[in-house]
């Protein structure tokens, strides 16, 4: 169960109570264990949090959704003894949230956090599109002797049969140790490169209409212009502009999502957190807007 619940106001868009009945929740994964290179991103939580603070930003997102005290925040998990039991404990938090018909919000945390919580998803009962912004394809089959690497995370994700498909978007990394991977999930792997992204982000015509998708963005998925707070930036990424536009205009069902990898080490003037924050927000938004159109929105 989740802790040190906070009462920082998000935009005006978190409550503090966890009981308000609102599909919308928020929840801290603050855990970089699992991290190759550079640690910091487990302050990322709180820090993404107090970035988008106070009366300088609104609670309407750009669509019109008024999300004022719409989102419960539960809070940040604490890390366990060891990674495993961390896992365990994310898994069975995702898992009672989809039970009970939540639409969870994730801050990590390094790119790890995410298995368990695709873990979580053979909850939704139907199969479940991955869709993932992010420099590196993370198709390790393991990484330095470690399976659980933040670099494995989408092989993991693969081995899970209610995955559907996982959709990659502003890789710039591919390398020869990740190809085996990619060609033995070939038609379940659906790979954009950043320089084949110049504009609108594509539709993805493998997902249906409607169709349940979990959306996980790795912010170095941004260019570092953009997105300087992370422990792997690689020039020549992607634009906020690009994938807010992407979450707005799409068509699917949001299920769930997180933003992972902020390192608040190198941040710079929490212009990461922010651009975090915001993304979050954004498709809070898209998400009221797909299944509360009423209680939610302006006009
Ligand atoms: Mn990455």
């Amino acid at each position: 169960m989740a802790s040190e619940r906070t009462i920082v106001p998000f935009a005006g868009c978190f409550t503090a109570d966890p009981e308000k009945q609102t599909p919308l929740v928020f929840a801290g994964l603050p855990d970089d264990s699992q991290s190759s290179f550079r640690r910091g991103s487990a302050q990322g939580p709180q820090r993404i949090r107090l970035a988008y603070d106070g009366n300088c930003y609104n609670a309407t997102t750009e669509s019109g959704a008024d999300l004022t005290g719409a989102v419960a925040d539960l809070g940040d998990l604490p890390s366990k003894s060891t990674w495993k039991l961390t896992a365990r404990s994310y898994q069975e938090f995702a898992a009672w949230l989809f039970q009970i018909g939540k639409i969870p919000f994730f801050a990590g945390g390094d790119h790890a956090v995410t298995v368990p919580i695709i873990a979580a998803l053979v909850e939704i009962g139907e199969p479940v599109h991955i869709i993932q912004i992010d420099a590196h394809p993370d198709l390790y089959l393991e990484y330095e002797g470690n399976r659980d690497s933040h670099a494995c995370t989408i092989s993991r994700a693969l081995e899970m049969r209610h995955v559907a498909s996982v959709t990659q978007l502003g890789i710039r990394t591919l390398n020869q140790a990740q190809m085996p991977q990619l060609e033995r999930y070939r038609k379940h792997v659906h790979l954009f490169h950043a320089r084949d992204l110049p504009g609108e982000l594509p539709l993805l015509p493998h997902i249906s209409p409607g169709a349940p998708v979990y959306l996980t963005v790795d912010l170095d998925g941004f260019d570092p212009a953009y997105a300087p707070g992370v422990s792997h930036p690689v020039p020549g990424g992607l634009t906020p502009r690009q994938v807010l536009n992407f979450i707005q205009n799409a068509q699917w069902k949001l299920v769930g999502m997180d933003v992972v990898e902020i390192n608040v080490d190198l941040d710079v003037n929490d212009q990461t957190a922010i651009l975090a924050a915001r993304l979050l927000h954004e498709a809070m938004g898209f998400a009221a807007k797909q299944f509360m159109p009423k209680k939610f929105f302006n006009g």
